[in-house]
């Protein structure tokens, strides 16, 4: 209580000082009036800063009231405004560009598969067409063999035109014939032998070197690789059909160098007659077959009279 009575005269005179302060010699001097500031700070100095303090508060609020304020007018735009119209628009336009892409795809795919199906055509027939190809190269390759063959058979023809029948061939100094035509079809040893001899001759009797390999040149090129090797023969004027192993020829005389196969003559199934076959090493190019086993055949007759 008596502090507070202290206290108010204290502020009493202060105001009174400062009262007559202009006209009046100062009663203390400057340390003195620090010193009465001092004790003057109390409740005036708290004052202040409230006030401080609420006015940082009020302009806190009016800033956050503007922020929220533009904020509003932000989303205002955002959500009701022509921006958010525009994004609208550029989603719609969007979604319609990624529909026709999605359709351009799907007519993209079918196409694709239709261009399969076309391309998978058209190698099958690239296939069929090159298989023809191969095909007819091989008839060609073959055709051109034949055509050089009956080339090299001119010179005999045209001799064997002066000195054999029709059909036959002129070669080493006699008339053979070979029944190469598809007309004639194999036949059995006897039935060959009757041919050539209804024909003025017999069964080639091939006693010598040249016969042989003239006979066996001119055979090679009737090789026929699909047929059985054994069926692609032509019987000859040898048998054994006297004696096991003892190999004549039809006019009587011994034979005495064979051109027989690896193995053969080997009477495999009572085989008394001899044959020869297209085969690419010509010494190896004798079989014994049964006699009644069908296979073409080689006639030799003599020529007309040369002079
Ligand atoms: O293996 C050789 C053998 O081959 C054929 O018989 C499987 C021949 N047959 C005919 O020509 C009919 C055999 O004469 C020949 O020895
Ligand atoms: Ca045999």
């Amino acid at each position: 209580m008596e502090d507070r009575e202290n206290s108010g005269r204290s502020y009493n005179k202060l105001i009174y000082q400062e009262e007559s302060a202009a006209d009046e010699q100062p009663i203390y001097s400057n340390q003195e009036k620090q010193q009465v500031s001092l004790t003057a700070v109390g409740p005036a100095s708290s004052f202040n800063h409230y006030k401080l303090l609420t006015l940082s508060l009020a302009v806190l609020a009016a800033f956050l009231l503007a922020v929220d304020i533009g904020l509003g007018v932000y989303y205002y735009h955002l959500t009701d405004g022509s921006l958010v119209r525009d994004l609208a628009g550029e989603v719609a336009k969007l979604q319609a560009s990624y529909n026709a892409a999605i359709h351009r795809r799907e007519d993209a795919k079918e196409q694709l598969a239709r261009e399969i199906g076309k391309q998978a055509v058209t190698r099958w027939e690239l296939e069929h067409q090159t298989r023809r190809k191969e095909d007819y190269e091989r008839v060609i390759e073959k055709t051109q063999i034949e055509i050089a063959t009956l080339k090299s058979h001119i010179p005999m023809i045209k001799e064997g035109c002066r000195h054999c029948s029709p059909g036959w061939t002129f070669m080493n100094s006699l008339c053979y014939f070979f029944p190469f035509a598809d007309t004639y079809s194999s036949v059995n040893w006897q039935q060959a032998r009757d041919h050539c001899k209804r024909q003025g001759g017999d069964l080639a009797i091939v006693d010598s070197r040249e016969k042989h390999l003239a006979i066996t040149n001119l055979i090679h090129n009737y090789k026929d690789p699909k047929t059985w090797m054994y069926q692609s023969g032509f019987w000859i004027g040898l048998r054994d059909v006297e004696e096991e192993g003892r190999w004549k020829w039809l006019d009587g005389t011994r034979l005495n160098e064979g051109y027989w196969n690896d193995g053969e003559p080997n009477n495999e199934d009572n085989e008394d007659c001899a044959a020869v076959y297209p085969r690419s090493n010509p010494f190896k190019a004798w079989n014994d077959a049964p006699c009644n086993f069908n296979l073409k055949w080689i006639c030799e007759k003599q020529p007309w009279a040369i002079g």
